[in-house]
């Protein structure tokens, strides 16, 4: 155990079989089977979490629907309080939620910090967000009235999470949901599912030390179908999911058909375009760590770099070298810059998304494959690769989750805009230039079309503090910071009359 993982699950409280089902104040044996968590790093099993059954959902959400009675009349600053509490444990918890995050779903150490860093950035902005949950005040038309807006929470907020982020992203949706008011259902990916019982540990001893009832944080483990309990019950009238379009458009027509809301965040086919204008450093680091970081399995990567013709050559060069200096290997060993991808069955797909884009015309200018050998016991260690292409193929228009780049030429700034939307998808974007008028024109309305479009930076990485997700097949929820909030409440105006009299809107007679 040379990285410590026993001593860490140890002191996250991970059993080697776990019960799947929380409310936060208890744990219920469903009887049923487990799920099997294998790390991608080293094909160890990690431990085993229970599928949670209908009748253990059943009672989790009666204890959350029990607990929202008495938390949404808690003062929000009361609840920014227990999240502060909530922050400060896994502050505690950093280094060894961390690196169970790097080991179960195969990032980076740095990245696996970097994650546990964005949950508890997020807990700092919620309680802060706790006394800034504003209305708006509008003057009435009529004389003696008073009209307001104000915020109330929603109910029971559903969280179906990716393995990709195994626990920020659950963090985004449930630290503001908390603050607003609402009470939290969290089915993590049963991909990554150890991850999510560490925090639920962590959860549940600040919850309880503050005498909370249980319900306010719920867990639940399995696969889509018990996605669909939460996706299918008007009981919850919020489901946040996070994953691919495919998922995204089950859960979206689910919860429609109730007419509940979704808040989706979906696949995504980011783009760098990099002008003759580029500081060329800075677009090679930003578009190098965006194709394989996380191994090219955030919604954030960058899957398609646009050049322009007169500096097509040296970014092809530069990055070619580059990906020779790339060490790939266990995401535990600092010195290694790409980890494995989460299982075989996504090296089956980057295989087989290879091999398609090549039959389409694709040109390999570093070839992809598997690794083996010492070290690659799991078999889910892959080449990152870049490969010329063309925007219309049909493997570029499809989000491979895998580091496979797509390298591309234009000649005008506006071709290059054309083909950085010409995707159905719409999460992320950048543009790499010194030129303030190319930077200007990519963010304007007639610019990239994306949720995100940075300048100079590439696409993934994102900060808390901005609303984060993406239009098109991206699903068009927003997450996180801004107003983002908003989504996990609903919205009530009020007008209050404190005349002699009743005036009618719209100056409206009606007298008897
Ligand atoms: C995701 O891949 O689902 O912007 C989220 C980023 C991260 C979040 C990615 N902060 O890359």
């Amino acid at each position: 155990d040379k990285f410590g993982i026993q001593e860490a699950l140890k002191r996250l409280d991970v059993q080697p079989e776990n019960l799947g089902t929380s409310t936060g104040g208890q744990w219920l044996d469903s009887g049923g089977v487990f799920i099997s968590s294998f790390s991608p790093a080293d094909g160890k099993l990690i431990g085993k979490v229970q599928v949670t059954g209908r009748d253990e959902y059943e009672e989790v959400i009666a204890k959350a629907g029990d607990a929202y009675q008495v938390w949404r009349k808690m003062p929000a600053p009361q609840r920014g309080e227990i999240v502060r509490q909530i922050g400060n444990a896994l502050r505690e918890h950093k280094e060894d939620l961390g690196k169970l995050v790097s080991y179960e779903m195969g990032k980076s150490y740095q990245e696996g910090l970097g994650e546990v860093q964005e949950m508890i950035d997020i807990c700092d902005f919620a309680v802060g967000l706790s006394r800034q949950l504003y209305g708006l005040t509008m003057h009435s038309e009529r004389p003696s009235h008073r009209m307001y807006e104000q915020w109330h929470p929603i109910g029971i907020v559903g969280i179906i999470s990716a393995f990709n982020f195994p626990v920020a992203v659950w963090s985004w949706n449930s630290m503001i949901a908390m603050v607003c008011g609402d009470v939290c259902v969290w089915k993590p990916s049963e991909k990554a599912p150890i991850s999510a019982i560490a925090c639920q540990h962590i959860i549940s001893k600040v919850l309880k030390d503050n005498d909370l009832p249980e319900g306010i944080s719920s867990l639940i483990n399995g696969d889509y179908k018990v996605g669909e309990f939460l996706s299918k019950d008007a009981r919850v009238p919020l489901v946040s999911a996070t994953g691919s379009t495919r998922m995204g458009k089950i859960v979206a027509q689910e919860v429609a058909g109730r007419l509940g809301r979704s808040l989706l965040e979906l696949g995504g086919n980011n783009a760098i375009i990099i002008t003759e204008n580029a500081d060329m450093d800075i677009a090679i680091r930003g578009a190098l760590f965006g194709a394989v970081g996380t191994a090219g399995q955030r919604c954030t990567t960058t899957r398609r770099l646009i050049v322009q013709d007169s500096v097509y050559d040296e970014v092809k060069n530069r990055l070619v070298s580059a990906y020779g200096k790339l060490v790939i290997g266990n995401p535990l060993d600092e010195k290694n810059h790409v980890g494995p991808l989460i299982d075989m069955d996504a090296v089956q797909m980057y295989l087989s998304s290879i091999e398609k884009v090549k039959a389409e015309g694709g040109k390999e200018l570093v070839a992809g494959g598997v690794l083996q050998g010492e070290g690659y016991e799991s078999g889910c260690y892959v080449k990152p690769c870049i490969i010329e292409a063309e925007n219309h193929f049909e493997m570029v228009q499809h989000e491979t989750f895998a580091p496979i780049l797509y390298l591309m030429r234009y000649d005008s700034l506006d071709q290059a805009i054309e083909m950085q939307n010409a995707v159905p998808q719409g999460l992320s974007s950048a543009i790499m230039t010194l030129n303030m008028r190319e930077a200007e024109a990519f963010l304007s309305a007639a610019g990239s079309d994306c949720g995100i479009a940075n300048v100079n930076i590439g696409t993934s990485g994102a900060e808390i503090g901005g609303a984060f997700g993406g239009e098109k097949e991206t699903g068009g929820g927003r997450e996180s910071g801004s107003d983002a909030w908003k989504a996990y409440m609903r919205r009530q105006t009020n007008t209050i009359n404190y005349s002699t009299t009743l005036p009618l809107a719209q100056g409206i007679k009606f007298d008897i």
